[in-house]
């Protein structure tokens, strides 16, 4: 099983993203603690040096499975469903600006929230036209290159447009681009899922990347997935991705980090 944990190159609110800044520090720790890639969550592609994260990654021997996108919502508010022309168009271009940086490292594009949530004066039909026009446009251009965009569905809590595996499958149907493919997030799933390990198994090979945080968003292990269980059923449905740490710094990051490995590698027999 390839671990990967999620670090934001810049300061962000999010509060899931256990390690923030200081970027050699948190390179060196993460392979310190034995994982295998570095999940980069990037505002904005501009605000970072791809030469120091290439050389950081080389230096320690992590890959970089992915690159989320989230941040450019919820620090700049941009969106596909945005009412406004000119947000949706800035939030197509901010991906298409992530692209040759997914490609450099082979990483999958997240997409989560940037995706927006239905605004009063958008009817819940014309969001998702948006959001289908949105992700057209983006995988045409990823595809170019050669890289894979991963939607994630998201709780309902936090967004209202693709909370669940079956409307993330429609969704990919509709926008019909082989390039598209889901973001499956154990947090979100315990929400939304009716069973997590069925939908693992409906998603199957449209499975890009995946987020393990426990049924409290803290490390697994702090609460009560069945990680055996579900890691059965992602290995089984051929996934071959990394397994990416997105949890709530608790009781702080490093503790939350180190006992996050710890336990996915008890589970490793299982799964090496
Ligand atoms: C991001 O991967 C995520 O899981 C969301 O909860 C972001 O709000
Ligand atoms: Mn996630």
């Amino acid at each position: 099983m390839k671990l990967s944990l999620v670090l934001s190159t810049q300061p962000a609110r999010f509060d899931a993203v256990a390690f923030k800044g200081d970027l050699a520090a948190n390179f060196a720790k993460i392979a310190g603690w034995g994982y295998d890639g570095v999940e980069l969550a990037i505002r904005d592609p501009r605000l970072v040096d791809a030469e120091a994260i290439a050389d950081l990654a080389r230096g320690h021997g992590l890959a970089i499975p992915a690159i989320g996108t989230g941040q450019a919502w919820g620090e700049e508010g941009l969106s596909f469903t945005d009412p406004d022309p000119a947000i949706r168009d800035a939030a197509i271009a901010r991906v298409h600006s992530h692209i040759p940086l997914a490609a450099r490292f082979e990483a999958v594009i997240i997409i989560g929230l940037l995706r927006g949530i239905v605004r009063p004066g958008l009817a819940p039909g014309q969001a998702m036209a948006l959001l289908v026009d949105a992700l057209r446009q983006n995988c045409a251009a990823a595809a170019e290159q050669g890289v894979r965009i991963a939607l994630e569905p998201i709780n309902r809590y936090e967004t209202t447009l693709i909370n669940t595996v079956a409307e993330g499958l429609e969704l990919i149907e509709k926008v019909g681009a082989q390039n598209l493919g889901l973001l499956l997030d154990t947090f979100h799933m315990n929400i939304e899922e009716p069973a997590i390990e069925a939908s693992i198994a409906a998603a199957g090979d449209r499975i890009f990347h995946f987020h393990v945080a426990d049924s409290n968003r803290w490390p697994p292990g702090g609460g009560h997935i069945d990680f055996r269980s579900v890691l059965d059923a992602l290995f089984a449905a051929g996934y071959d991705g990394f397994v990416s740490g997105e949890f709530l710094p608790r009781p702080d990051a490093d503790s939350a980090a180190g006992q996050a490995i710890t336990f996915l590698r008890s589970l490793s027999p299982f799964h090496d």
